[in-house]
């Protein structure tokens, strides 16, 4: 299990643009399970690189029906609107409502670099939408519609 420290809000690094993967190796293999590890062991739904400190332009996603890694990924298109909400394991404890597209086509590269395009609906939508965010240093509070609101307090 390879666990790694998760950046939180006012780390730098969540603000860069994170750059393409030119070769799947060694190193990216370890990253992304490392990934999954620690996106599993936070109980997230998602998690980009740059969330573990790493500049390079991977996320992974399971929304419950089955686990994705994208590399390099492209929104080709987007359709509607959803508005629920979001949170990110780099803001812990918080949460606001953000309006995202309710459907999203994104191309991206496999674990074995081959293209695949895939279409996404609701949480999986804003999910994808999410972590590409964290790819270009844009976080959900830059997109919310209301205040952070803390978890506790609501609950
Ligand atoms: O765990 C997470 N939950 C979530 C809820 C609504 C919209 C997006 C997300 S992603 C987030 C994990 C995370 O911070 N990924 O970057
Ligand atoms: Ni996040």
């Amino acid at each position: 299990m390879g666990i790694r420290k998760i950046r939180t809000m006012g780390d730098e690094i969540l603000r860069k643009i994170a750059k393409p993967v030119t070769e799947m190796n060694l190193r990216n293999k370890v990253l992304v399970k490392d990934m999954f590890d620690t996106m599993y062991k936070a109980e997230g739904v998602g998690l980009a690189a740059p969330q573990v400190g790493i500049l390079k332009r991977i996320f992974v996603i399971d929304c419950g029906e089955h686990p994705l890694v994208f590399i390099n990924p492209e929104i080709l298109e987007t359709e509607g609107e959803q508005t629920g909400e979001e949170g990110c394991l780099s803001i812990p404890g918080k949460h606001a409502q953000v309006t995202r597209p309710m459907k999203v086509t994104v191309r991206a590269l496999d674990m074995n670099m081959n293209e695949f395009t895939l279409t996404a609906e609701g949480l999986e939508a804003r999910c994808i939408l999410h972590e590409n965010d964290h790819l270009n240093g844009v976080l959900y509070p830059d997109k919310a519609e209301g205040p952070l609101v803390d978890n506790e307090a609501e609950e």
